[in-house]
């Protein structure tokens, strides 16, 4: 079912069509109030960034007012954006966290 044939005749192999789930990125937003350091904590806990990736990450959104942190499929995404918002607002801070389809 994976052949197809030329004008000739001839057997050709063709590529099944597979189907790949769509992904998801993970976006942080800027505000005026959170925190630098607080930025950088929660790109290290949640995001496995090292503190120089963290940092980078965390004034690109400062500096553009967001950024992709990761991209994930959809349960791992919305797991991330849950653990961020509710640790922000534990912590009385306004940073958003979304998701988008890539
Ligand atoms: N803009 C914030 C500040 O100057 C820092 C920040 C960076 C906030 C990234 C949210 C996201 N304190």
């Amino acid at each position: 079912e994976n052949d197809a044939e030329n004008d000739l005749g001839l057997a050709l192999k063709t590529r099944p069509k597979t189907q790949r789930p769509p992904m998801y990125k993970v976006l942080l937003l800027n505000d005026d109030f959170t925190p630098m350091e607080f930025v950088v904590h929660i790109l290290e806990r949640f995001f496995h960034l090292d503190h120089a990736q963290a940092f980078e990450i965390m004034l690109m959104v400062h500096k553009k007012g967001l950024a992709v942190v990761g991209v994930f499929s959809y349960e791992v995404a919305e797991t991330k954006v849950t653990q961020v918002m509710e640790f922000s607002r534990r912590h009385q801070h306004p940073l958003q966290c979304t998701m988008e389809k890539e």
